[in-house]
């Protein structure tokens, strides 16, 4: 066991402080990264890698991209945090409004969970209803009402999805498979107006990549519509990652809130929570549902945001360079794959991909699920002796940034060709 990690395991529930970057579903020690520039992250003994974990998403320019860092140490000699209102927020806000014209109002909150949190309980008193509805194998952040699993049968109550989760709070959750209508219709039909929400990642990132089939979202849409329940996107992972904007802008499926994260805050721990007006009005000081926080909407966060949108907003090429080596990566591990008879599904939405060990098409948990976790977890060591840092997960996104250059995709696919080889 490396230092670094024994000395983290005295006071770190596993040595870290997210349970995914202790690599133990590929069955390996983490390595501890101790600088990012760029494609490249650097560990402790300066061994450089080309990185697709992106900090799990935010880093979409790269790591310490220069005009975002710049922000940063100008904001933070004027002080850290206020606990007060400031002019920055409301540029930030602009801006969001700009990129998503489905959010018409919202509020910044410092992480996913409680974006999406803050999304359910906001969605509850605005209909006054108890049920939420989400899908398999989604995450939405660690809420009680959220971090549940699917109980037996297609569409059903939730059971908690760890010990601390009291069954009266999962079973307010009904979980449904992705991409399935028909379930999602039946769980209407049994809970008649008794459903405040449906909340669904549009383009599902924490199974895997898995897109909505033709239809879906649409179909989401009105099923609620037509049973008075809200529809909640969240696009914590995909904002920004496929689009100036969100699965919403290329869908053209508008949903009633939207939750937001990663890189809206371009590294920093901010998130944010809104959509119409009229619902938001419910929020506090406005209305009666409460959420609240101290650092919320805080002056680093919200400087980092602003420069990391302007500077994707600034450049008219950088979606086109940055999906084109997003699909040449996508090709690329396929057909590395495919030369050696491998199996694989790479599901690819912009620039969050997951390639899947699987011999039949991944639409949803259940399929993600039939995958080889074992190979996908050889692959992953393989690449990472290759100084390829990827997700350490099947179940995770691959991201690509626009730091990435021809060469470090032509790397990655040639270390692939490799190890897929060797499988
Ligand atoms: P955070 O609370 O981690 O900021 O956001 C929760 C969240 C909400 N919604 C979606 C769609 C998300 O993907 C996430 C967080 N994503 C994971 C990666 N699969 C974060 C990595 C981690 O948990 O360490």
């Amino acid at each position: 066991m490396s230092k670094e990690l024994e000395q983290a395991k005295k006071y770190f529930p596993g040595g870290v402080n997210s349970p995914v970057r202790a690599f133990k579903s590929v069955g390996c020690e983490p390595i501890f990264i101790k600088s990012a520039y760029g494609s490249k992250v650097i560990d402790v003994d300066d061994n450089e890698y080309i990185d697709y974990v992106g900090t799990w998403g935010p880093a979409i320019l790269g790591h310490a991209e220069s005009s975002v860092i710049e922000a940063v140490r100008r904001t933070a000699l004027d002080g850290l945090s206020f606990g007060a209102p400031t002019v920055a927020e409301t540029e930030l806000a602009e801006l969001i409004c700009e990129a998503f014209p489905v959010i018409e109002k919202m509020r910044f909150v410092s992480s996913g969970t409680e974006a999406t949190m803050s999304a359910i309980r906001l969605a509850r008193g605005f209909t006054n209803r108890p049920y939420i509805i989400k899908c398999d194998g989604a995450y939405h952040g660690h809420g009680d009402s959220l971090l549940v699993s699917a109980g037996s049968g297609v569409a059903t109550f939730a059971i908690p999805g760890c010990p601390g989760i009291p069954d009266s709070i999962a079973s307010n959750t009904l979980v449904v498979p992705f991409n399935n209508l028909e379930a999602v219709n039946e769980v209407f039909e049994t809970h008649k107006n008794k459903i405040a929400a449906m909340i669904v990642e549009p383009v599902c990132g924490n199974m895997g990549v898995v897109n909505p089939i033709e239809g879906y979202l649409q179909g989401l849409r009105n099923l609620c519509d037509a049973n008075g329940a809200l529809l909640i996107f969240d696009e914590v992972m995909t904002g920004f990652r496929g689009c100036y904007g969100g699965v919403s802008k290329i869908s053209n499926v508008k949903p009633d809130l939207t939750t937001l994260g990663k890189v809206v805050g371009g590294g920093m721990p901010l998130a944010v929570y809104g959509g119409r007006s009229e619902i938001m009005s419910m929020i506090s000081p406005d209305g009666p549902v409460y959420q609240a926080g101290t650092l919320s909407g805080n002056p680093i966060a919200v400087a980092a945001g602003i420069a990391t949108l302007k500077k994707l907003k600034a450049n008219p090429t950088f979606y086109m360079k940055l999906l084109d080596n997003s699909q040449k990566l996508q090709q690329g591990l396929t057909k590395a794959a495919n030369d050696v008879n491998l199996n694989v599904v790479c599901n690819r939405y912009g620039a969050m991909m997951t390639i899947f060990f699987n011999k039949e098409p991944v639409t949803d948990y259940e399929t993600a699920k039939k995958s080889d976790t074992a190979l996908f977890a050889r692959w992953f060591k393989g690449m990472l002796e290759r100084k390829i840092y990827l997700a350490p997960s099947q179940f995770e996104a691959i991201f690509i940034s626009g730091a990435h250059t021809e060469t470090d995709i032509n790397r990655t696919i040639t270390a692939a060709k490799e190890v897929f080889a060797m499988l």
